[in-house]
């Protein structure tokens, strides 16, 4: 009797085990697959989408996976192995806007939804692909916002036009670049500085050898009368490595203001007691890594399409006297 009874409960125990384990492995193969694809991993801003897209994986519950694509093969090649995978959708920074067609025919073939993040592909014309739904920056604004930012210190340490100089390192093969840069030099502009003070520097690379060599080669053109400089770019890496040239060339901390643009990638700097690079405007990537991989998730498994274009236009100017109070405001300060 007692033996039978043993045997029965086995029995039902393996049972309820199978039942357990089948369910978790149809789960398993349910669960909601997301990519999501940066051009340049090794930015904290990056990072930093990537961490917040974690967030909303856990909170929705689907599975994230992220790749790192430097280039367009690699791109390509990702999004292969992401269907492979099951995925249904991917979230990309591409690292190059024009592999927007490409990416979209790749995209197409794997039934693979698309929503592009920070970079805006263009198509064959260099138009906008205007049907790809977009999260970014409100480009133009918060570059006028960090052009005011540094006018108004300038005229908090008492510089005078006549003496103060800006380096601006461009990028203009990238939309949301340009916009940056062209809408600080327009706020400088209104503040008075005049247009012959303001130079610019072609990047080549959006790093900081990159931006250290675009500044170098407009610091060589400046007239003697510069004393004060005023250094920018579209982001925090394209202002540090210009800060890096003018600490080369001989100038003082106390004669130069660089600002960027991101934050995340300006945190190492501002715990320097003292730098050129007096602070970054901060924009909001916790938002974008989140709002991005939920609104994909969304779209997969309710049909609910994201808008075609989302502009994110709120910034922060954090300096050594505020960063770390405003980064843990909002979750990023670690
Ligand atoms: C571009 C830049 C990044 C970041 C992002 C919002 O992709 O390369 O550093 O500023 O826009």
């Amino acid at each position: 009797m007692k033996r039978r009874f043993g045997i029965r409960t086995l029995c039902s125990t393996a049972l309820a085990v199978t039942a357990f384990s089948l369910s978790s492995a149809l789960l398993a193969a349910d669960a909601v697959k997301i990519g999501f694809l940066v051009k340049q991993a090794e930015e904290p801003w990056f990072q930093t989408e990537w961490a917040f897209a974690e967030k909303a994986a856990k909170d929705k519950g689907f599975e994230l996976i992220k790749i790192a694509v430097p280039d367009g093969e690699k791109t390509l090649s990702a999004i292969d192995s992401l269907a492979a995978n099951g995925a249904k959708g991917f979230v990309i920074c591409p690292p190059d806007v024009s592999l927007g067609p490409a990416i979209m025919a790749k995209a197409k073939i794997n039934d693979l939804k698309v929503i592009a993040v920070d970079d805006r592909f263009v198509d064959a014309n260099g138009k906008f692909m205007e049907d790809v739904p977009y999260l970014g920056m409100a480009a133009f604004e918060v570059g006028q916002k960090q052009g005011a930012a540094m006018a108004a210190e300038a005229k908090k340490r008492n510089w005078d036009w006549k003496d103060t100089y800006a380096v601006v390192n461009t990028y203009n093969e990238l939309d949301t670049g340009k916009k940056r840069t062209d809408g600080s030099v327009d706020a400088l502009k209104k503040a008075g500085m005049p247009e012959d003070h303001i130079l610019f520097a072609a990047l080549k690379t959006l790093d900081v050898p990159g931006s250290m060599d675009a500044t170098n080669s407009a610091l060589v053109k400046l007239p003697g009368a510069a004393k004060n400089l005023i250094i920018g770019g579209m982001n925090d890496n394209t202002v540090l490595g210009g800060v890096r040239a003018t600490e080369a060339a001989g100038f003082a901390a106390s004669n130069v203001i660089g600002i960027g643009i991101n934050g995340t990638d300006a945190i190492g700097e501002l715990k320097k007691p003292n730098s050129g690079f007096f602070g970054s405007m901060l924009p909001s990537p916790h938002i974008e890594g989140y709002k991005t991989a939920e609104m994909m998730y969304e779209w997969i498994t309710a049909g609910k399409e994201p808008p075609k274009y989302t502009a994110m236009d709120d910034v922060t100017l954090i300096t050594r006297e505020n960063f770390k109070q405003e980064l843990e405001k909002i979750g990023l300060w670690n």
